[in-house]
């Protein structure tokens, strides 16, 4: 499908400012379980303070900014150049997991960047959802190459999680992102084509398992959130949180809003799964379907806003 430009611009807004949005909606929340967020705040709608002030974005959307920075002034993948834009960018109080902290102080004290990641957890390498949360901008860049995106996506990843389950996780969420770009807005989506497509990109055993779980889930007329929390999970792991990040979106597609809530109320890891869930919807929506009260809070919405616009004249004058 041709999309027309302006379509394409407020596609990669969205995408971009969604992800940020989820971010801060569900940085409070990070770490309880459903049934605490329930008891303490009912339903999460709103951005409220937590480890940080209302509004605030958390290490998931700094990591993107770095993601989408190196990629615009290199126009494509630049490893070096994107490891000092980690380095430059990092706040150690937006809550980093351990791996990108030990992988980052390891080439500052000069292990060359490609061989950090692959030191951490006993040499197995990471497969938290380190490489997921910031991945967006590979999904918006080459959304209409799979096979560029899924490479790209796994050497992004790569630079602090090492584990094919973490690189994998990326390429998964880098793709859902593409396919949302891809999606007519405001036109009942082919949810079993969407996951359909999603089962066969996915290379992994453990995802694609995951991955047929969420269109069981999907095909049932009403699902238990906490049925969906005890089997795709709400965790820090990849295999734990981007399917579930995949069927938040899925099951409320026809809101930006109820999706990104839906997401962040599961509880566990709420920021990135409300990150991952806010960066498949708004590229499918675009930037128009996400709340301006929400908006208006947002920590950095001009700077997120120019990158994701400079992505855009990058595949607008290709
Ligand atoms: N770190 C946080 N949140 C806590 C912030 C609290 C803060 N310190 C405060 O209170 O102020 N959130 C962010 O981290 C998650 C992304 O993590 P990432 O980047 O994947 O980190 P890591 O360490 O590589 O992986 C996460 C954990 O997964 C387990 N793990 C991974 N690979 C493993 C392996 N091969 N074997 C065993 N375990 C493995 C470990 O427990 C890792 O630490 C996001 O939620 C982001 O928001
Ligand atoms: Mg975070
Ligand atoms: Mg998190």
């Amino acid at each position: 499908m041709k999309i027309k430009p302006e379509i394409l611009r407020s596609k990669f807004i969205g995408s971009l400012l969604g992800l940020a949005v989820g971010d801060a909606l569900g940085m409070p929340v990070e770490g309880l379980t459903a049934e605490e967020i329930r008891l303490k705040f009912g339903v999460v709608k709103e951005m409220i303070s937590g480890r940080l002030p209302a509004g605030c974005y958390t290490d998931d959307t700094e990591m993107m900014i770095g993601v989408a920075e190196s990629l615009i002034e290199n126009r494509g993948f630049n490893g070096e150049d994107m490891v000092k834009r980690f380095i430059r960018n990092f706040k150690f109080w937006r809550g980093y997991g351990y791996g990108p902290i030990k992988v980052l102080e390891m080439i500052k004290k000069g292990v060359p960047w490609e061989k950090a990641a692959e030191k951490l957890f006993g040499g197995e390498g990471s497969y938290g959802n380190g490489g997921a949360m910031r991945i967006a901008p590979v999904g918006l860049l080459y959304y209409d190459n799979p096979e560029i995106l899924r490479s790209v996506a796994y050497k992004v990843a790569r630079i602090t999680h090492a584990n094919k389950l973490g690189m994998e996780g990326a390429a998964i969420q880098a793709y859902a992102v593409a396919l949302a770009v891809m999606e007519e807005p405001h036109k009942t989506l082919e949810v079993e084509d969407f996951i359909t497509k999603v089962y066969m990109f996915s290379c992994d055993n453990i995802f694609r398992d995951k991955v047929r779980l969420v269109k069981q889930l999907l095909e049932k007329n009403s699902v238990d959130k906490f049925e969906v929390i005890s089997r795709l999970g709400n965790s820090i792991e990849a295999f734990n949180s981007v399917p579930t990040a995949l069927y938040s979106f899925l099951a409320n597609y026809e809101s930006f809003e109820d999706a990104v809530i839906y997401a962040v109320n599961l509880g566990g890891d709420a920021d990135t799964i409300g990150a991952m869930t806010g960066a498949i919807a708004g590229a499918y929506y675009g930037v128009e379907a996400i709340p301006k009260r929400w908006l208006d809070r947002l920590e950095g919405r001009p700077y997120i806003e120019s990158l994701a616009e400079r992505l855009w004249m990058i595949k607008h004058t290709d």
